[in-house]
């Protein structure tokens, strides 16, 4: 299996960075550059560094780290929507699109160093970019009264099509069927992706935001949420932070008093019923959809209410350990569909995030269960981009990279 994943990496690598699928995605992707990066830390720290240092070479004047770095060499309309769609091309001529996703990076970039822990020189150069993409997160987008950052496109959580953002959209006018065409299902089969009405709105959304210059200022953002896996994420890497600052010999405090303001957050805000859901600002409630995002808090150092998220994760909703994955959405729920993307599938890249948490908080058996399975299912797979939670038949990509690194990850 390890072989296979380097080989799967080594297929995938463009002499700078990793595309996460040479058919359907073929640029290099924000939170997959983290991803690989700590499976790639593995094979060569070098590359690993690369990685994400090529995606810093992407990042905006304002501190954000776009989702998309678009690769020269690709066709141009190799996927929509490309370079000329989003039309944001940086000063050293790297075009890019103008949205973010969940900022795994520091946590990545600590990763990085810990496999190689003589070259403090890595940290020294991705530190400040890493704390102005923060910095971008803070003061760009915390849009609602309690602290946490906003989303402002479903893109931005990485989990495009998930339930959690079908009552928001269903405020969004759809972009004409006509005005664009999809590329996503030359690749892919039509019923494993979002249907045409999402991809309308996605559109939509984004050339709002296009339109206004990226201004979040400017934007009438019609899409805004705070969503429970992207400030997660934000809190392990401000603490991945504060760990590279004492590194360095800088004051970790104002990192750690960021992620201690948040955690305070993410628990007051979305906490409910047991696990946390997405709060809509435009509707001001929390939006009724149990997805795995509101299970990855699990990572959060000290997170207070743990046991409690842990038993849900445990429960009838999710039922960690007891379907081959843990899914992307409520087992229970109407329109749970097994095959479709983030409406039921169980990914990679959230397995490996709540084993990280279970790591954390001691839970050793269920740990080792989750790793063996997630490690078996990529192998059976050929590394697939999801699978279905209870036969593990795959769907999405195949040799797809973050699976192939996180695998490589928790095989080392
Ligand atoms: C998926 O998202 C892209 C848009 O960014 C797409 O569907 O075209 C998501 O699974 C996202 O989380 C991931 O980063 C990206 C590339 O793997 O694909």
């Amino acid at each position: 299996m390890r072989d296979d994943a380097v080989q799967v990496l080594e297929q995938n690598w463009t002499g700078r960075s990793t595309v996460p699928s040479r058919s359907l995605y073929p640029h290099q992707w924000s939170w997959d550059s983290a991803f690989i990066a700590i499976g790639l830390r593995h094979v060569s720290v070098d590359r690993a560094r690369t990685e994400l240092e090529s995606l810093l070479q992407a990042q905006w004047p304002d501190g954000r780290i776009p989702h998309i770095a678009f690769a020269p060499s690709v066709p141009r309309d190799a996927y929509f929507p490309g370079p000329d769609f989003w039309q944001a091309r940086l000063a050293n001529g790297t075009e890019t699109s103008g949205i973010v996703q969940p900022p795994i990076h520091a946590l990545a970039a600590w990763l990085t160093y810990q496999a190689d822990p003589a070259d403090s020189g890595f940290l020294e150069r991705v530190y400040p970019g890493l704390v102005a993409w923060h910095d971008y997160l803070r003061d760009r987008r915390t849009l609602g009264p309690g602290g946490l950052v906003a989303i402002v496109h479903p893109w931005e959580s990485g989990m495009d099509n998930s339930p959690a953002w079908d009552s928001p959209l269903a405020r969004v006018t759809p972009a004409p069927a006509g005005s664009f065409t999809r590329r996503d299902t030359d690749h892919a089969a039509d019923a494993d992706r979002p249907t045409d009405l999402d991809y309308g709105r996605y559109v939509q959304l984004a050339a709002t935001y296009r339109d206004h210059g990226y201004d979040d200022r400017e934007t009438p953002h019609a899409f805004a949420l705070e969503d429970p896996c992207f400030n997660a994420l934000l809190i392990c890497s401000e603490h991945a932070l504060a760990d590279i600052a004492t590194t360095l010999g800088h004051d970790p405090a104002r990192h750690r008093q960021y992620a201690a303001e948040l955690t305070d957050a993410l628990v007051e805000r979305l906490f409910t019923a047991g696990m946390f859901r997405a709060h809509d600002l435009m509707s001001g409630d929390l939006v009724a959809s149990d997805t795995v995002a509101g299970l990855i808090p699990l990572i959060v150092p000290g997170l207070p209410v743990a046991d409690t998220l842990l038993a849900t994760a445990r429960g009838p909703r999710f039922r960690l350990g007891q379907v081959r994955l843990v899914p992307s959405y409520d087992l229970t729920a109407e329109d749970f569909d097994a095959g479709r993307y983030w409406r039921g599938p169980s990914w990679f890249n959230t397995a490996w995030l709540i084993h990280r948490g279970l790591v954390q908080l001691g839970k050793t058996e269920s740990a080792e269960a989750l790793r063996t399975d997630l490690l078996a299912l990529a192998e059976a797979t050929t590394f697939a981009e999801y699978l279905d939670p209870f036969t593990g038949e795959a769907h999405g990509a195949r040799s797809f990279s973050w699976t192939a690194a996180l695998a490589l990850d928790l095989a080392t």
